[in-house]
């Protein structure tokens, strides 16, 4: 079967009135960029993009997040600034490495949609050639806003128009939905452009699998103590069978895992996080990784409710993640629910 590209998948969404020719033209752009990422990263030790970013006097860089940034992860952005400023889509962009939303310059048109991405996702793990990746959520600039500020961006995940993320492994790997199905795309390295490798994914309802920080275990709410403690006790304990455990520390890479085989993953609330309200950012990874893994079949949930109904309260807002596979994401919620409901 002739193999249909990005391109020509975009205009059947087109055609069904999934999307309009702007949001078409905004994730040509976001794939474009990210395949320029994607050589940025491959480059390795052979180019001048490992390592801690410096700023004046040779400072290490530190991002909004107070975390010291990798040379890709600027670099990275930059690259989505750059493709995204002229293009006439987009109103302004908001991004993990930024502390402010960055409006479209003055010498450029206007579009009707907000990007939100965190650029370099796992970045931690560059220096030591895992696969990192980039995550991006397309919200609806609000009418009449020209200059939009942080708190345009501030609507749930239903309200996204479209999300993706590119996975930087063996393969580049495309993943995105517009609300219609999640649908994954592989680069062509020889031809240079995104292929439509599977579509209309669906996520197992059941898993065997699960990802999670376990070095944190000691700092978990009980009903996250209960729930591991059960898969780990495997088919000797309460639910009968066993589980495998991956952590890549990588999101894009765990959720890609999930997305194309099942499983669960889990970012709870500890101890050490409790005051920043999670690890993960609501924004740019939780919501978008969310739209694909419902889109999907799956699940998403704060472990209290659905994550994307969830009204964000600022831009670089942090949440405690539960998705993947249906059926057992709804166990670990269920648990931590029942001890809400006896703790009040
Ligand atoms: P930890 C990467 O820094 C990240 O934001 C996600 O990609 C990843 O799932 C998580 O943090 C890893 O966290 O605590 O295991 O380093």
């Amino acid at each position: 079967m002739k193999p249909v590209s990005l391109i020509q998948f975009l205009i059947e969404e087109r055609r069904a009135g999934y999307i309009n020719a702007e949001l078409s033209l905004l994730i040509e752009v976001v794939a474009r960029a990210c395949k320029r990422i994607a050589v940025a990263t491959n480059k390795g030790a052979l180019g001048d993009v490992l390592g801690m970013a410096t700023g004046a006097g040779d400072a290490a860089s530190v991002n909004i997040q107070g975390e010291a940034q990798k040379k890709l992860d600027v670099i990275s952005n930059e690259i989505l600034l750059e493709a995204n400023a002229w293009g006439g889509h987009l109103a302004a962009c908001a991004s993990e490495e930024m502390e402010d939303p960055q409006p479209i310059p003055d010498m450029y048109p206007k579009g009707n949609h907000l990007l939100l991405f965190d650029p370099l996702d796992g970045s931690s793990n560059i220096d030591v050639n895992v696969s990192v990746g980039t995550i991006f959520s397309v919200l609806r600039c609000p009418e009449g806003v020209v200059n939009p500020k942080a708190a345009d961006f501030l609507q749930p995940g239903t309200a996204q128009l479209a999300a993706g993320y590119v996975v930087y492994g063996p393969a580049t790997v495309l993943v995105l939905t517009s609300g219609h199905g999640t649908h994954e795309f592989t680069l062509d390295r020889e031809v240079g452009s995104f292929v439509l490798s599977r579509r209309d994914i669906r996520i197992p309802q059941d898993a065997t699998e699960f990802a999670i920080n376990m070095s944190n275990q000691r700092h978990w709410q009980p009903a996250m103590q209960r729930y591991i403690g059960e898969l780990l006790a495997g088919s000797e304990g309460p639910r009968g069978k066993d589980f495998n455990m991956r952590w890549v520390a990588s999101m894009v890479a765990d959720v890609h895992r999930i997305v194309t085989r099942g499983g669960v993953f889990f970012y709870p609330l500890d101890a050490k996080i409790a005051q920043q309200g999670g690890k993960l950012r609501l924004m740019y990874e939780a919501n978008p990784m969310a739209f694909i893994i419902e889109q999907a079949g799956g699940a998403a949930s704060t472990g209290q409710q659905r994550l994307m109904a969830l009204q964000p309260t600022g831009l670089h807002q942090r949440v405690p993640v539960f998705l993947g596979s249906k059926n057992e994401v709804e166990v670990a919620v269920q648990y931590h629910q029942d001890d809400a409901s006896q703790h009040g």
